[in-house]
């Protein structure tokens, strides 16, 4: 069994939500934040078995975008109190950000 972590942009999650019912896959959905542009991403967590890898890898895959965004780079005052201007910056989001983690034991009570 294989426990897949997956981070996706939030405009994607709702469509991958609805393909995992679909397929049957069970999932756990948390509201994260990406820790460089500090905006609200989604992390899947969902425990399935070896031989059902590859297809949710697809899945994940389908369903999601890469996307552009803009992020202002925090202003730096020096000694002198110059601010080095701030421009936005554009960084490439995505598409899906996962890992593949080995289970050594899986319960439900
Ligand atoms: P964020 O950390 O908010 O990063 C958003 C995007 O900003 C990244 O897209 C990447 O293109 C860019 N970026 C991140 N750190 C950077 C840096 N130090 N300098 C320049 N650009 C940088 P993705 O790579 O597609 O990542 C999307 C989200 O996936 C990330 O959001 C983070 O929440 C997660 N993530 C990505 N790699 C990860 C890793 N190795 N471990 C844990 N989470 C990761």
């Amino acid at each position: 069994m294989k426990l897949i972590i997956a981070i996706v942009q939030d405009k994607d999650s709702n469509r991958l939500s609805n393909l995992f019912i679909q397929a049957d896959v069970r999932a756990t959905k948390l509201s994260t934040t990406g820790g460089f542009l500090k905006s609200g991403n989604t992390t899947f967590m969902i425990g399935v078995e070896d031989q059902r890898v590859e297809e949710i890898l697809e899945l994940i895959k389908d369903s999601s975008r890469t996307r552009k965004q803009f992020m202002t780079p925090p202003v730096n005052l020096d000694a002198s109190m110059d601010s080095s201007a701030a421009y936005p910056i554009e960084v490439q989001v995505g598409g899906a950000t996962v890992f593949v983690l080995p289970i050594d034991a899986f319960h439900q009570f």
